[in-house]
């Protein structure tokens, strides 16, 4: 039996169209040029400001109302304006709903997300089952702006509301047995079309991190973007955010956190070895066998601009990766 087995991001991308759904095109521009403005000369401490100016696409039905706007950190700068938020929204990778990236935010709207549980599992002291809500409020929240990297070679330039894996970590206790972390998804096929319709694929999607990485200060596990909780096509209610990787190690919907004793299989590395490898760090010399990643494309201006070695966070990881 012959199974065609469609390879990842095999479709050229088009331009992302954007569209002013949200926000009106000067208030955007307002806020973006506050946002760069804060980032560069915040350099050196947390700051107290709030977020960036942003519409509240959730309003007040919002699941965790309090936690916004965060406090923003301001130890991680961009070189670059926020992206357009109504962009970010509408071009998303998340195929438990579809491969077309401007059908997700159509396809997600009966996707359930509250309440939702979070299992920590595996090679821990403290084994739990959390209630997201609860362990929001536990957790050390703030918003963090950061460069993000699809392998397909686009790119954006988002705030992120969160906190660090290791916040998590630090609750759980990983035994001194734990050397990686394993993450998956939500297996919802009745909500998610891409599911059923997919099913050449080995559903959930399965993630997984040294453990080092995963208690680098910049694994973020994220519950909210541009000062509001995460709408559904960016992987709500709670997704992990690795910005010097590839956007796929960044999974979405998560359900599932194990300590393990070894590398854990990933998704993409199952789909094709030859092209998505397990660290996936992201690296302009390196080209994907199918496309160069010498450069990158914002999504909302079209802008090209250089990719960086790590995506330019090599001061907080490179040691990571030494010999
Ligand atoms: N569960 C899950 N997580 C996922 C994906 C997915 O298809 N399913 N796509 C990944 C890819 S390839 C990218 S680039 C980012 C996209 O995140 P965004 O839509 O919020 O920009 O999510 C990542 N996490
Ligand atoms: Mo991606």
């Amino acid at each position: 039996m012959l199974i065609k087995i469609p390879r990842p991001w095999e479709v050229p991308e088009r331009e992302a169209t954007p569209e002013d759904v949200y926000m009106n095109r000067r208030r955007f521009l307002r806020a973006a040029g506050a946002g760069a403005i804060g980032a560069v000369l915040g350099c050196g401490g947390a700051d107290s400001r709030p977020a960036v100016p942003v519409e509240r696409t959730q309003g007040p039905g919002a699941r965790l109302p309090n936690l916004y706007p965060a406090r923003r950190n301001a130890r991680y700068a961009l070189d670059r304006p926020l992206t357009k938020e109504s962009v970010a929204a509408m071009y998303n990778n998340f195929y438990e709903f579809t491969t077309d990236k401007e059908a997700v935010r159509r396809l997600v709207e009966r996707f359930e997300i509250h309440p939702w549980q979070v299992e920590v599992t595996g090679l821990v002291a403290r084994p739990k089952v959390y209630d997201l809500d609860d362990l929001a409020k536990r957790m050390p929240i703030e918003e963090r702006l950061y460069r993000f990297r699809c392998v397909e070679a686009w790119a954006m330039a988002v705030p992120w509301t969160g906190f660090p894996f290791r916040a998590l970590a630090d609750e759980v206790q990983p035994t001194s047995k734990a050397t990686h972390v394993r993450l998956v998804s939500f297996y919802k096929p009745d909500q998610a079309p891409g599911i059923r319709s997919q099913s050449w694929y080995k559903w959930p999607y399965y993630e997984g991190l040294s453990m080092t990485e995963a208690m680098n200060e910049l694994a973020l596990l994220t519950v909210g973007i541009y000062g509001h909780d995460l709408p559904r096509q960016h992987g709500a209610p709670i997704r992990l955010i690795t910005p010097w990787k590839y956007g796929y190690k960044s999974i979405k919907s998560i359900v599932r956190i194990e300590f393990v004793d070894r590398q854990p299989p990933t998704f993409w590395n199952d789909v094709a070895p030859d092209e998505y490898d397990f660290w996936s760090n992201v690296n302009p010399e390196v080209p994907h066998p199918r496309w160069s990643q010498a450069s990158e494309r914002m999504i909302d201006t079209g802008e090209r601009r250089p990719t960086f070695l790590y995506n330019g966070y090599g001061d907080y990881v490179k040691h990571l990766y030494k010999s």
